[in-house]
């Protein structure tokens, strides 16, 4: 009895290759069942989806040579087909799984975007512009995201204070004007730039548009069913618990993607360009879009309010500080309370609170 080595391959324009490496005794139940995704660039001309066609008959031809004269015993055949998995991986196809082109996915997420009331033409040109993606990658990433995890003790550093003291005396005049204004410590607005960004160091990698429209389009259930075929492989996450997240994150998502995409047609800038944090967070203080039009504020009093301006950023935080019961003298317990509105983690709010102390001390 021979092992048999399967290659499958369902292709197609927008949704890639999804080829399947099958091991099984023709007899029996298959034994091993791998399965590697390609996905398709989607300028990807026919000649070129031919050719990783034809790497993988190729692969086949060579994994059934190997296997059936020898009649290799499954973990040999485990191990072969391993070897070609990673031998796949390696090969430079330019696109990411999460660079996977779209519409497939957002279709349902345009025409409910379009009832809710945007302009079909925008909604229709944003979605088939070539930056948007369904952001798989940054997805499971936000999935498997573990905040208590983050090593926050880099920020109290004495290399990171020296920066955050050299932050105060670069930007004192709108520390000192937001600190009158709204009533919060310069040194904590200060302690919360650093923590979310590193004064504007690190703004975010996913483009926000994409994360956002990713999450939302999970409310639609074969977008989801599809999503967990690929989460599924990486044995992180359980059914039950991918969907409480996808119930939950898909709408809070949503509220966010119309926000953003009414936040940038207000200030008049590109959505597509725009990147933030796994989260879909912008700018030097990450707001969330929702937050930018009910707590951001104008802090260089242009008319508009631009989160990667430092001036608007300040103001910005010193006002949704306030809004959460921030005042003049408050004391360190109320203060922790006040700082998890910001980020909802312990030790994200005595790492801001013990920054400040420093930049205070
Ligand atoms: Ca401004």
């Amino acid at each position: 009895m021979s092992n048999i080595v399967q290659v499958q391959g369902r292709r197609s324009r927008r949704g890639g290759i999804d080829p399947t490496i099958t091991v099984c005794r023709p007899t029996e139940q298959a034994v091993v069942y791998l399965m590697v995704r390609v996905p398709l660039k989607q300028d990807e001309t026919d000649t070129e989806i031919e050719q990783k066609g034809k790497f993988f008959n190729g692969l086949k031809r060579r994994a059934i040579a190997t296997m059936i004269p020898d009649r290799k015993s499954q973990t040999q055949s485990v191990i072969l087909c391993l070897c070609m998995l990673i031998l796949v991986w390696m090969i430079p196809f330019q696109e990411a799984v999460s660079g996977e082109k779209s519409n497939i996915y957002y279709g349902s997420l345009q025409h409910r975007l379009i009832k809710d009331g945007f302009d079909a033409h925008t909604i229709t040109e944003l979605y088939n512009h070539p930056k948007v993606y369904f952001e798989e990658k940054g997805i499971t990433l936000f999935l498997f995201h573990r905040e208590a995890k983050l090593n926050y003790d880099r920020f109290i550093s004495s290399r990171m204070i020296k920066k955050a003291r050299q932050y105060m005396k670069t930007h004192e005049p709108v520390l000192l004007k937001a600190e009158k204004d709204y009533g919060v410590d310069k040194e904590v607005i200060t302690a919360i730039i650093l923590v979310e960004t590193q004064f504007g160091a690190i703004l975010g990698g996913p483009f926000i548009l994409n994360t956002l429209s990713t999450m939302a389009a999970l409310a639609d259930p074969v977008v989801r069913e599809r999503f967990w075929e690929e989460l599924s492989n990486s044995n992180q996450v359980t059914r039950k618990k991918y969907e409480t997240w996808v119930k939950r994150k898909s709408k809070w998502a949503y509220n966010e993607l119309k926000a953003f995409l009414k936040y940038t047609a207000r200030e008049n800038v590109d959505p597509v360009d725009i990147k933030g944090s796994y989260a879909g967070a912008m700018g030097i203080a990450q707001f969330m879009p929702s937050r930018i039009y009910t707590l951001a504020k104008d802090g260089n009093d242009d008319g508009r309010i631009d989160l990667f301006n430092h001036s608007d950023a300040i103001a910005s935080v010193a006002n949704y500080l306030r809004h959460y019961g921030w005042y003049p003298g408050i004391g360190r317990k109320e203060a922790y309370k006040v700082v998890l509105h910001y980020n909802y983690s312990s030790p994200y709010a005595k790492t801001v609170l013990r920054v400040s102390s420093l930049l205070k001390g």
